[in-house]
């Protein structure tokens, strides 16, 4: 016998489920694409839907290229060595619905679905987690949230995402955060990672202030630290997370509709996901505009996956801790 012969009689122990084999579902977990049956804590979906992109377009397929780079974690244990923490356990109920419906070309319905599929799965009682697609489609899961009241909400993005209207279109990616602003039902805003050239002009800048935002650069938050830039966020209140992926750095984030230089490292948004997951109660979140057309090391997809699940594993450790 060869002393590299494997362990006999171990039947299955031991046996990872292997990255590169199956249907590749979010992390491998199931799949429940009638929303009607959902039955879940969390539902991941996607919304492909790149019609408003102003620059690159490609993040419809940011979705597909999320779930493939995901799983890379679908398999071994949920084990985080440095917080000494098991994260995700088999407890939580998490299932991928797949995506919603496009009507190919028609911005309208697209976002009609949108915000009918978040609808339906709050109605459910399930998280919703939300790939895009551009950030146009935070405004129809920002709609679907008006089932709770004060809703604060953080955002991780280069832009400020303020302006009124793009040729007279107010449901394009340039307008999510002050379209959120007018609904009732979103209370106090974080803007993090707000830097260099976007379309915003020093009016909306204003007006996002007016509003009672926080805005702050990846530098400006550097200098002050994380607990400081939340200071103004209410605290054990709910709160809706949005996460454009050219918050991050374009040297870890090169696939994405406007790639920013200047921009968070991968350590930095987890760990002001943490933050946040620790200072409310999160009741959804999306992760948009990541294009793996432009991604050809698919790192983008991959830290877009990686902050998902981290993101994942603090919001339902918070829950199991305030049980
Ligand atoms: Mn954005």
């Amino acid at each position: 016998m060869s002393k590299y012969s494997k362990i006999e009689g171990l039947n299955n122990e031991g046996t990872f489920d292997m990255p590169y084999t199956g249907i590749a579902s979010f992390r491998k977990y199931p799949i429940c694409t009638n929303l009607d049956e959902l039955d879940a804590d969390v539902a991941i979906i996607g919304v492909p839907n790149d019609l408003t992109t102003a620059w690159r377009s490609g993040s419809r397929m940011g979705p597909r290229s999320i779930r493939e780079e995901s799983l890379l974690y679908a398999f071994g244990p949920g084990y985080d060595p440095e917080r000494d923490m098991e994260y995700l356990g088999n407890e939580w109920k998490i299932v991928d619905c797949g995506d919603v419906a496009m009507a190919n070309g028609d911005l309208e319905q697209c976002h009609e679905n949108t915000e009918a599929a978040i609808r339906k799965i709050i109605s459910k009682g399930a998280i919703p987690v939300v790939m895009g697609g551009d950030h146009s489609i935070t405004s129809p899961v920002a709609f679907a949230l008006d089932t709770e009241e004060n809703v604060n909400v953080v955002q991780i993005d280069a832009h400020l995402d303020w302006l009124k209207h793009s040729s007279g279109q107010r449901f394009t990616l340039s307008s999510p955060m002050r379209r959120m602003s007018e609904m009732p039902h979103i209370n106090k805003m974080a803007q993090l990672g707000i830097r260099g050239v976007g379309s915003s002009k020093r009016s909306d800048f204003e007006d996002a202030r007016a509003y009672g935002s926080t805005i702050l650069s990846p530098k400006q938050l550097r200098k002050i630290g994380i607990e400081k830039a939340l200071e103004n966020m209410p605290d054990g209140e709910k709160y809706y997370v949005t996460i454009d992926i050219d918050g991050l750095d374009a040297s870890i984030a090169p696939g994405a509709g406007s790639p920013s230089p200047g921009g968070f490292n991968y350590d930095e948004v987890s760990e002001i996901l943490e933050a946040v997951a620790k200072k409310g109660k999160v009741i959804g979140f999306d992760l948009v505009e990541v294009n793996p057309l432009y991604d050809p090391t698919r790192v983008t997809s991959q830290i877009a996956a990686r902050l998902m699940i981290d993101f994942l594993g603090f919001i339902l450790k918070e829950r199991e801790l305030n049980k």
